[in-house]
C-alpha cells in the first residue's frame, strides 16, 4: 500500500479511514456509514470497475444524485485510477453526449433511472451492479500511485451560456482547494456538512464541502433534495453545522423558516454563492435562518473567494469575499487588458496554485479564455475594495445591446429586485426589428402579491424611473413567470428565458 499523502485526492478517504475508522463519514436519513465502511465500499466499487475492464486513466461520467453512493463511486473511481467526469443529475443526454465526445468516456456510473441517458459505446454501469461485481471479484486493485500533477477529476464548467467545458483538476490542486477552503471556513472534525446542492458541483464538493469535511474526520450529510422540508429535516436529524446554497435557494429557505417550525439551530455557517446575492437579501437570509452568513464567489476553473468569519458585517453582506489563498493572483482589467485602479470595475483575471491553465481538449476556448501569461479570463466584472474584498457586478457578456447602447443585465436586475412585489427577476435580451435587442424583464411575483391587480409594465417603469433608472435601461417587455428556469447547478438559466423569443 502506498503511503497516504496530502497530495493525492485518491488518498483522502483511505487516510481518513485509517485515522478515524469508527467515526460517521456519511449520513442520509436513517443510513450512516463509518469511515471504515465507506472505504470498504469504495474499495469494492474500485474492484467492480476493474472487473468491468476499466483501466487507469480512462474517463467515466459520474452522475449520481446526492447519497452515500455518490461518495462510494467517486472514491471507488479514484482508487481504480479512473477519472470521473463530475456530471450533475440535471444533465441530459445532449450534455452527456457532449462530455463523452470531448473526453472519450467509456462508462456512465449512475443510478437506474438515469442509466438510460447514454447509448453505446458508453456503458451504463449502475452503482449496485458495480458493487456486486466488486464483491465477487477477489483480486485486489493495484493501481499505481498517480502523479500528484495528473488529472484526478474533470469538473463541468458552470457557464449559463454555451455548452459546458471540462475542467481538469489535479490530485494536488484539488487537495489544495479543499484543504485551504476548510481552513478559511474554520472546519473541524466536529462539523457536519450538508450537501444540499448537487454534490458533483465544485461548491458543495470541495469549497470546503463534502470532501473538506471528510479530510478532517467530520460527517458529510445528504438530503433527498434541497427543498426546505427535506433539508430542514436533515439539519435537525444530523445536527448539521455548515451548508452551502445558491441565492434563490437561500431565499426559499429563509421564507420557509418563517412558517416552518424546524430546529435549524445547529447551523453555524451558511454559505451563499454561485450567483450574486444583494445586501438586503443577504441580511434577510441571515436573520431568518439565524446562522452566520458567508458569501462565496467561486468557479470550477479554480479561484474561490470567501468572506471571513471575523469580517465586519457590512463586508459579509455587501461583498463576495476575497481570495482564499495568499497565492491567488487576481487582476481587474479594462478592454485593452490594462489593470484598472482599485474601486473601478474591470474584468477579473486570475492565476494561482489551484486555478487551471486550460480546459480539457478545447484549443479554441483556451485561446479565448486564457491570457498569454496564463491568467484565466473569468468574464466576471468586479471591483476591489481597499480591504481586498471583491464586489462582483455582473458578467462582461451578460449585456443587452439596445439600439447600440450596452446595458448591463445585472444593473437592471438589481433595480427589479428592489420592487416590493418582485421575488426574483432576470433581464434578458429580446430581439427587436428596430433596436436590434430590447430589454425583457422576466419576473416572479412574491407569494401574496396582489393577485387581481398584477404588476404591469407601466407601473414597473414608473417604479424604476422613481429609482433614477434612465429610460433606455428600463424594460420594454415584462413577462411574469411562476418560477425562473434553472440550470443543473441551480442558477437562473437566462438562455432558456431568452429562447422563448426564438
Ligand atoms: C460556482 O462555480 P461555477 O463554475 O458553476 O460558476 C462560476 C461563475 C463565476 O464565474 C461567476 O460568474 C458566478 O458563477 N458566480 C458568482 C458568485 N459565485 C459564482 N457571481 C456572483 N456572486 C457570486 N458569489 O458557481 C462556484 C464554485 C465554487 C464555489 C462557489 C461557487
Amino acid at each position: 500500500m502506498s503511503t497516504p499523502s496530502a497530495d493525492l485526492l485518491s488518498e483522502l478517504l483511505p487516510r481518513s479511514a485509517a485515522r478515524w475508522p469508527d467515526r460517521v463519514a456519511v449520513a442520509q436519513g436513517e443510513r450512516a456509514l463509518t469511515y471504515r465502511e465507506l472505504d470498504d465500499q469504495a474499495q469494492s466499487f474500485a474492484r467492480g470497475l476493474v472487473a468491468f475492464g476499466l483501466e487507469p486513466g480512462e474517463k467515466a461520467l459520474l452522475q449520481i444524485p446526492n447519497s452515500p453512493e455518490f461518495l462510494i463511486a467517486l472514491f471507488g473511481a479514484l482508487a481504480a485510477g479512473v477519472v470521473p467526469v463530475m456530471c450533475l443529475p440535471g444533465h441530459r443526454d445532449a450534455e452527456l453526449a457532449h462530455f463523452t465526445q470531448i473526453c472519450g468516456a467509456v462508462a456512465h456510473l449512475t443510478t437506474p433511472p438515469l442509466a438510460k441517458l447514454v447509448s453505446p459505446p458508453v456503458r451504463a454501469l449502475t452503482t449496485d451492479v458495480v458493487l456486486a461485481a466488486g464483491q465477487a471479484y477477489s483480486e485486489s486493485v493495484c493501481a499505481l500511485a498517480p502523479d500528484p500533477k495528473s488529472t484526478a477529476v474533470l469538473l463541468v464548467s458552470g457557464g449559463t451560456t454555451g455548452l459546458p467545458k471540462l475542467i481538469p483538476r489535479t490530485h494536488r490542486d484539488y487537495w489544495y482547494n479543499l484543504a485551504t477552503a476548510a481552513r478559511v471556513c474554520e472546519l473541524s472534525e466536529s462539523d457536519v456538512y450538508l450537501a444540499a446542492l448537487p454534490a458533483g458541483h465544485n461548491f458543495p464538493l470541495a469549497c470546503p464541502g463534502a470532501l473538506g469535511v471528510l479530510s478532517l474526520g467530520g460527517t458529510a450529510a445528504f438530503a433527498a433534495d434541497p427543498s426546505p422540508e427535506s433539508a430542514f429535516a436533515a439539519i435537525e436529524r444530523h445536527r448539521v453545522t455548515v451548508t452551502g446554497l445558491t441565492p434563490p435557494l437561500a431565499q426559499l429557505w429563509a421564507a420557509a423558516a418563517e412558517w416552518e417550525p424546524a430546529d435549524v439551530g445547529s447551523l453555524r455557517l451558511l454559505q451563499v454563492g454561485g450567483a450574486r446575492i444583494d445586501g438586503d437579501r443577504a441580511r434577510e437570509v441571515q436573520r431568518s435562518l439565524g446562522a452566520a452568513l458567508q458569501q462565496v464567489f467561486g468557479m470550477a476553473e479554480g479561484l474561490v473567494c470567501f468572506t471571513r468569519p471575523d469580517d465586519p458585517e457590512d463586508l459579509v453582506l455587501e461583498t463576495q469575499g476575497r481570495p482564499m489563498s495568499e497565492e491567488d493572483e487576481v487582476r481587474l482589467v479594462d478592454e485593452d487588458g490594462a489593470e484598472v485602479p482599485d474601486g473601478e470595475v474591470g474584468e477579473l483575471e486570475t492565476r494561482g496554485p489551484y486555478t487551471i491553465a486550460g480546459y480539457y481538449n478545447a484549443p479554441e476556448a483556451n485561446a479565448r479564455s486564457f491570457t498569454p501569461d496564463g491568467f484565466y479570463r473569468s468574464g466576471d466584472l468586479a471591483r476591489r475594495l481597499p480591504s481586498g474584498h471583491l464586489v462582483v457586478v455582473g458578467r462582461a457578456k451578460d449585456v443587452i445591446n439596445r439600439g447600440g447602447e450596452t446595458i448591463s443585465a445585472e444593473e437592471v436586475e438589481q433595480h427589479l429586485h428592489a420592487h416590493p412585489e418582485i421575488d426574483s427577476a432576470a433581464a434578458v435580451p429580446c430581439p427587436d426589428e428596430f433596436l436590434g435587442e430590447k430589454i425583457c424583464a422576466a419576473v416572479v411575483l412574491r407569494a401574496g402579491a396582489c393577485g387581481s391587480c398584477p404588476l404591469d409594465l407601466p407601473q414597473l417603469r414608473a417604479f424604476l424611473a422613481g429609482r433614477g433608472l434612465s429610460a433606455e435601461k428600463q424594460p420594454d417587455v415584462l413577462i411574469r413567470l411562476a418560477a425562473l428556469p434553472m440550470t443543473a447547478a441551480g442558477k437562473v438559466d437566462k438562455r432558456a428565458i431568452a429562447a422563448r423569443f426564438g
